[in-house]
């Protein structure tokens, strides 16, 4: 058994805005004093973390001067430089100010859906400048509260004109660069645009460069829609667009709670992480969590380290899941091998299975033994196996 220290091969990220969360909401005020770009570089490292990722306006405050953005970004390069610590993914904030309440890419006005392309180019060139490989795009307050207000068509298509516009940049500017779309299906706004994964990754299809934007979900995004999050991302994985990814943990259909990884939906995140590992996911494990405002910094760091934690618990809970001799036997029992095997052989055609009869009544008895290989996998979970 491990002590479950990471250490940065297990490539953990933090955004900014998470440890840098100081607890505001709808019915509350700040709980927690501002935390520097700096000042979160360290102690992201000093917990064994691989990186940090951050909105344009997490780092830069927004109406900074020229002189002021470059001394913040001075102060946060000497940061990474001493400690190691990477920046893999950059993304922009298109929802705060007053300017983005109709959206950034897809509002009504023309003006800001201008402002947000060139505040999007401007944060890109960062981006590459810090070595980041993955642009988030998080469109949350692309949607709408009545149907009336917006035109579903005419949005997708600016949508799509503004993926054009940033992947024609990217291409012409020689950058090693790919988007990853974040889908949410509701908050901030009533119904957001590419509610979950299966609309974004339909979307990417009809771009001008798919090969260049994929996916980034969020356990709790979908878990708000009812979906099962590790099939989404089983979809995402086969369809090779799993750019990124966002962890954390969601009880069920409500607001966006953003747990501590693990916290919430724990069986999920057992297969979650099963999955990733299993796949061969080489990308960054991403946390977009936020420390409830009970918390003060010393809760921040603590959920924090936990996140990583829980991610290595149920990396060696998986894997001993998956080497459990009697855990394959299951598998066997369940069929879930046979899957793997085309329906038609290599040297069939469709003739013959046309020609084939199945002995319904018999085969209609089949049990499958899910319950069995479940229960084995919760066993495995709560510690029994
Ligand atoms: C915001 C949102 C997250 C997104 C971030 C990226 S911002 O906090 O709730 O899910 O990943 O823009
Ligand atoms: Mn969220
Ligand atoms: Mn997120």
């Amino acid at each position: 058994m491990s002590d479950y220290r990471p250490v940065p091969a297990d490539r953990f990220t933090f955004g900014l805005w998470t440890v840098g969360w100081r607890g505001v909401n709808t019915f509350g005020d700040a709980v927690r004093p501002p935390l520097d770009g700096a000042d979160a570089v360290r102690a992201l490292a000093g917990l064994g973390a691989h990186g940090i990722t951050f909105h344009d306006d997490d780092l830069v405050p927004p109406g900074s001067s020229d002189s002021d953005r470059e001394a913040i970004l001075k102060r946060f390069r000497a940061a990474l430089e001493e400690t190691g610590l990477a920046v893999p993914m950059v993304t922009t904030n298109l929802f705060t100010h007053p300017v983005f309440r109709d959206g950034g890419f897809t509002s009504n006005s023309r003006d800001v859906r201008r402002y947000a392309i060139r505040k999007v180019i401007r944060n890109i060139d960062l981006a590459v400048s810090l070595g980041a490989e993955t642009y988030v795009c998080w469109g949350g307050m692309d949607g709408a509260e009545s149907e009336a207000g917006k035109n579903d068509h005419a949005a997708l298509d600016r949508l799509r004109e503004a993926f054009d516009i940033l992947c024609g940049y990217v291409i012409d500017q020689g950058y090693d660069l790919r988007f990853a779309i974040e889908p949410k299906p509701n908050e901030p706004r009533g119904d957001v645009l590419l509610p979950t994964v299966g609309h974004a990754l339909a979307f990417i299809n009809e771009l001008a460069h798919p090969e260049m934007v994929g996916v980034n979900p969020e356990v709790g995004h979908e878990q708000m829609a009812g979906l099962n999050f590790t099939h989404g991302v089983a979809q995402a994985l086969w369809a090779g667009k799993l750019f990124h990814i966002d962890l954390n943990g969601q009880r069920g259909v409500k607001y966006d709670q953003d747990l501590r990884f693990g916290a919430g939906d724990v069986k999920e995140a057992f297969f979650l992480v099963d999955l990733l590992e299993s796949a061969g996911y080489e990308g960054p494990r991403h946390f977009d969590f936020k420390p409830p405002r009970t918390e003060d910094m010393s809760g921040v760091w603590e959920s924090a380290s936990a996140c990583m934690r829980n991610y290595l618990i149920l990396k060696e809970k998986a894997a001993a899941f998956r080497a459990d001799p009697e855990v394959v036997a299951a598998l066997e029992a369940s069929r879930v091998p046979e899957l793997s095997v085309p329906t038609l052989g290599r040297e069939e055609s469709l003739a013959d299975v046309l020609a084939e009869e199945i002995d319904l009544a018999e085969v209609g008895e089949r049990g499958y033994h899910f319950e069995r290989l479940d229960q084995l996998a919760l066993e495995h979970l709560l510690g029994v196996r």
